[in-house]
C-alpha cells in the first residue's frame, strides 16, 4: 500500500456516545466554556457580568475525538450547549470560521431546539433550525454559531476535516450580523 505524503495510517477505532445525555465516553479532549469565557459576545454585557458573579455557569461542553490533524482524516465531536439567557439573548457558542476556510462541517442535532447561525466574510447571513434529526450542512467559508432557544441542552454531533482549525478572531471582530432574542416568550432573529 502506498501512503499519501502527510496522511498517517492509524488503527480503526470507535467511541461510545450517550445519545440521550449528549456526551461522549472517553473523549480525547473536553472543552468547557463558562459565562466568563463569553465576554464580548452578548449584546448585554452587564447581564453577562451578573451571571458570572452569580456562579459563572457552564455555557457549553465540546467532547472531541481527534485523529491526526492531517488531510484525509476526519475530526468529530459532540457539542452540548446548555439552556439559558443573557438578558434576553439565548445562550450560544462563540462561533468561528475554520482556519482553512475552504472546509465545511456537518452538524446532526440529537437533542433540543435552536438555530445554527452562519455568515460569510462578505456579509451573507443564514440561519437553519435545530431540532432532533435536523442535519445542518455548513459549507466552506461560512462562520457558524449554535444558539439554544429551548429548555433542555442542545446537543449536536459535528464532523469536519481534520486540518480545518478554528479561527475565532475574525468573527469576534465582525460579529454575526443577527442575534437570537426572546420576545413575548418566543425566539426572534434580528
Ligand atoms: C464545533 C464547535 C463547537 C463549539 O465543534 O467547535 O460547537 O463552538 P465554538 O468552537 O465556536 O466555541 C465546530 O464547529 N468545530 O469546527
Ligand atoms: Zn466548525
Amino acid at each position: 500500500m502506498q501512503l499519501a505524503s502527510g496522511t498517517s495510517l492509524i488503527q480503526p477505532f470507535s467511541v461510545e456516545i450517550d445519545l440521550a445525555e449528549g456526551a461522549m465516553a472517553n473523549p480525547q479532549t473536553l472543552t468547557r466554556r463558562r459565562a466568563s469565557d463569553m465576554r464580548g459576545h452578548y449584546a448585554d454585557g452587564e447581564a453577562l457580568e451578573r451571571l458570572i458573579a452569580a456562579g459563572d455557569p457552564v455555557h457549553y461542553e465540546v467532547f472531541e475525538c481527534l485523529p491526526p490533524e492531517e488531510y484525509g482524516h476526519i475530526f468529530f465531536c459532540i457539542s452540548r450547549l446548555l439552556p439559558g439567557k443573557v438578558g434576553s439573548e439565548y445562550f450560544m457558542t462563540k462561533g468561528h470560521y475554520h482556519t482553512v476556510a475552504h472546509t465545511g462541517e456537518l452538524y446532526l442535532c440529537l437533542r433540543g431546539t435552536g438555530f445554527m447561525l452562519m455568515k460569510t466574510a462578505d456579509g451573507q447571513f443564514a440561519a437553519q433550525p435545530f431540532h432532533r434529526g435536523a442535519m445542518v450542512y455548513c459549507p466552506p467559508y461560512w462562520a457558524h454559531r449554535s444558539v439554544n432557544t429551548g429548555t433542555e441542552p442542545l446537543v449536536s454531533f459535528c464532523s469536519y476535516n481534520a486540518e480545518a482549525g478554528h479561527n475565532y478572531g475574525d468573527i469576534e471582530k465582525e460579529g454575526f450580523i443577527k442575534r437570537v432574542l426572546e420576545f413575548d416568550g418566543k425566539p426572534v432573529i434580528r
